[in-house]
C-alpha cells in the first residue's frame, strides 16, 4: 500500500517560556493566514505564521487533484485590499483551476513580502494558554516551541480530510490517495484501472478530468447530486480591461448578497410568472456559466418549497438529457434531498463521462462498500479489480481541523470536548475558556475571500482595540456564547442547508453531533451584527 499522507508525531508539553515570542500567531498560511499576516504586520504586530505545506495557498496548495478549480468568477475571489494587485494581476479564466489560483496566492505572498514572517513545514500539534502570562504556548510537531498573547487559526473550514473507516485499507496492494492530499509529483493514471469514491464537488471535478485518460474508471456513488455545466473559458483581453475598470462595482455587488457571490435573486417569485415563463428564464441561465443558473434565479429557488421541487424537476430533466443509458441516468438524477441543500456542484462535461464503454457507475446506496482488499473495492454485490484508489470523500468541516490540533484552554479543557455536541462559540470567531484565540476558520463562508476579508479586517481591529486598552485578554460573555450557539441552532433550523445530510451540518462524518457549522445570516447581516459589536466596545465579550 502507498498513500501520501502523513501522520504527526507526539510531541510534549512542557511550556518552555523563553521560546521565541510574538504578538500574534497564526495557524496557516491559507487565503486567510496571508491576509491576517499583511493586515496585522499593518498595524505594528509582530506575527509569525505556521504552515504544515511546503508552500502557502492552503486549500489551493494541497487540493491539486486534476480538475481543482473555482466554481466562483476569479475576479470575485480575488483579494480587494490592494488596488495594485488588482490591476496587476490578470486572471486567465473566468473559473481559475488550482494551478492559477496556486500562482496567484504565491504572487501575494512575494509581492507583499509575507514570506519573511512565514515558517513553512511546522506543524503545529498543540496550543496551551498559560493563564498567569494571558498567553498562548504554540508546539510544533518537530519539537520546535512558540509564544504569543493572540492565536488566530486560520486553519480552513474544508481542510481536515476524511477517509471513511474501511476496513482493509492498510492490505490494498495499489496505489490510494485523498484529493485534499493530491501528491506535488501527480499520480500515473494513464491506462489504469482507478476507482473514485465519492461524487460531490470535488469527485464530480476529478472524475471528469481523469476519464479521457485512465483505462477503467469505476465511480463509487453514494448519493447523485445536481450538477450543473460550469461554462467556463478563457478570459480575452477586452472582457480583462473591463473586468480591471469596474472591481469596485464587482466587489460592491458582492457585498449586498447572502453568499457574497455577485449573482443578484430575482425578487419575483417562481410561481408568481407563467408556466412558459418560468421556463423561458430556467433555460435561459441554464446557458449561463457558473452559479448564475441558482443565484440570479426567482428568489424561492433556493427555498423549500414549491419553487424549489419546480426547478429540482427542470434539472432532473437535464440531467436525463445528457446520458444515453437511461438505467445509469436514473442513477444521477437526485431524488433524496432538495435542489441547493447541498452545495451545487458545477461540472464541465462530467454527465458525458458515464457514456464512455470504460466507465463504470457502482451505486454503492443499493450495495454499500464492505471492505477494500488487497486487488480493490468489495461491495455488498460484487468486487472491483483496480490499481489506484481515489478517496473524494470530503472532509470533516470546520471543527476538524480544530480538532486535530490539541487546543488546551482555561483549566486544560480542550477546544475538542467542548465542541463535541458542535461548536459553541460567540459570532463563530471566539469561544468561552479560549482567551485570545480567534477560530476564523469557523466564520467564513460562501464566496470565501468576499467573507474572509472584512472577518480578517474586524479581528484585527479588535486585536489592535486590545492593545490599544492596556489590556491582556478577550473572550466572550458566557451568555453571549449561550445566546449565539441557539441562534445558530434556531436560525438554522429554518434553512436549507441544514435539510441535506452534508458536511455543513457535519452529517458525513459518523458519530459527529449534527449543527449547522456555518453561521445562518447572511454576509451582510453578519457584518452588521459584528460591526455593532465592534462599535459597542466590543459588547458580549469580556476585556481585561
Ligand atoms: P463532499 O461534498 O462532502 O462529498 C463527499 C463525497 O464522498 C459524497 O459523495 C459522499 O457521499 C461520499 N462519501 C463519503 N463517505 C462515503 C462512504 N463511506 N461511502 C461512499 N461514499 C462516501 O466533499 P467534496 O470534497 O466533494 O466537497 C467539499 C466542498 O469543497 C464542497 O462543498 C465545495 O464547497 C468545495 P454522500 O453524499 O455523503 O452520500
Amino acid at each position: 500500500m502507498t498513500s501520501p499522507l502523513q501522520q504527526a508525531p507526539t510531541v510534549g508539553t512542557a511550556m518552555d517560556t523563553t521560546a521565541e515570542q510574538f504578538d500574534v500567531i497564526i495557524i496557516g498560511a491559507g487565503v486567510t493566514g496571508l491576509y491576517a499576516l499583511h493586515r496585522l504586520r499593518e498595524r505594528g504586530f509582530s506575527v509569525r505564521i505556521f504552515e504544515s505545506g511546503d508552500g502557502v495557498g492552503g486549500t489551493w496548495y494541497w487540493n491539486r487533484y486534476p480538475g481543482a478549480r473555482f466554481d466562483s468568477e476569479s475576479y470575485t475571489y480575488g483579494y480587494s485590499f490592494s488596488q495594485e494587485l488588482l490591476q496587476e494581476w490578470e486572471w486567465q479564466e473566468h473559473y481559475a483551476g488550482q494551478p492559477e489560483t496556486e500562482r496567484y496566492l504565491n504572487y501575494v505572498a512575494d509581492k507583499f513580502d509575507l514570506r519573511r514572517d512565514i515558517s513553512l513545514r511546522s506543524h503545529v500539534h498543540s496550543v496551551v494558554f498559560d493563564e498567569s502570562a494571558n498567553a498562548w504556548q504554540v508546539f510544533l510537531a518537530d519539537g520546535r516551541q512558540a509564544r504569543a498573547r493572540f492565536v488566530i487559526t486560520a486553519v480552513g473550514s474544508l481542510s481536515a480530510y476524511y477517509i471513511p473507516d474501511f476496513e482493509g485499507l492498510d492490505s490494498f496492494q495499489g496505489t490510494w490517495c485523498h484529493t485534499g492530499r493530491w501528491p506535488a509529483a501527480g499520480m500515473d493514471l494513464a491506462g489504469k484501472r482507478v476507482g473514485v469514491i465519492g461524487t460531490g464537488a470535488t469527485g464530480v471535478q476529478l472524475i471528469t478530468a481523469i476519464a479521457p485518460e485512465v483505462g477503467h474508471l469505476t465511480v463509487f456513488q453514494r448519493t447523485a447530486n445536481y450538477c450543473a455545466p460550469l461554462r467556463n473559458g478563457p478570459i480575452d483581453p477586452e472582457t480583462q480591461r473591463q473586468i480591471k475598470a469596474s472591481y469596485p462595482e464587482i466587489f460592491q455587488k458582492c457585498s449586498e448578497t447572502a453568499g457574497s457571490f455577485i449573482h443578484q435573486f430575482d425578487p419575483r417569485s417562481a410561481m408568481s410568472v407563467s408556466p412558459e415563463e418560468r421556463l423561458e428564464q430556467y433555460e435561459r441561465l441554464w446557458t449561463e456559466p457558473g452559479f448564475k443558473k441558482w443565484l440570479s434565479n426567482f428568489y424561492d429557488v433556493m427555498l423549500p418549497g414549491e419553487a424549489n421541487e419546480d426547478y429540482a424537476a427542470f434539472v432532473r430533466q437535464k440531467i436525463r438529457e445528457r446520458v444515453k443509458d437511461p438505467v445509469i441516468a436514473e442513477k444521477l438524477v437526485p431524488k433524496d434531498h432538495m435542489f441547493g441543500s447541498k452545495r451545487l456542484p458545477c461540472e464541465s462535461g462530467y454527465y458525458e463521462v458515464f457514456n464512455q464503454d470504460n466507465v463504470e457507475l457502482v451505486d454503492v446506496r443499493e450495495a454499500p462498500i464492505e471492505r477494500i482488499t488487497p486487488t480493490g473495492v468489495k461491495t455488498k454485490a460484487a468486487e472491483y479489480a483496480l490499481d489506484v484508489i481515489i478517496f473524494a470523500t470530503g472532509y470533516d468541516a470546520v471543527t476538524g481541523p480544530l480538532n486535530r490540533i490539541e487546543i488546551r484552554g482555561e483549566g486544560g479543557q480542550t477546544l475538542k470536548d467542548k465542541f463535541a455536541e458542535g461548536p459553541r462559540t460567540y459570532m463563530g470567531i471566539q469561544s468561552v475558556g479560549f482567551p485570545n484565540l480567534f477560530t476564523i476558520n469557523a466564520a467564513s463562508v460562501g464566496n470565501f475571500v468576499r467573507a474572509a476579508e472584512p472577518l480578517v479586517d474586524w479581528v484585527c481591529e479588535c486585536i489592535g482595540y486590545v492593545r490599544a486598552h492596556q489590556m491582556t485578554r478577550i473572550a466572550p460573555a458566557p451568555e453571549a456564547e449561550a445566546a449565539w450557539t441557539q441562534h445558530v441552532a434556531e436560525a438554522g433550523a429554518k434553512i436549507l442547508r441544514t435539510q441535506a445530510n452534508s458536511w455543513f451540518v457535519g452529517a458525513n462524518i459518523p458519530g459527529k453531533a449534527r449543527f449547522l457549522l456555518t453561521s445562518p445570516d447572511s454576509a451582510p447581516v453578519m457584518r452588521a451584527k459584528r460591526a455593532e459589536v465592534a462599535a459597542k466596545g466590543y459588547a458580549g465579550f469580556i476585556l481585561q
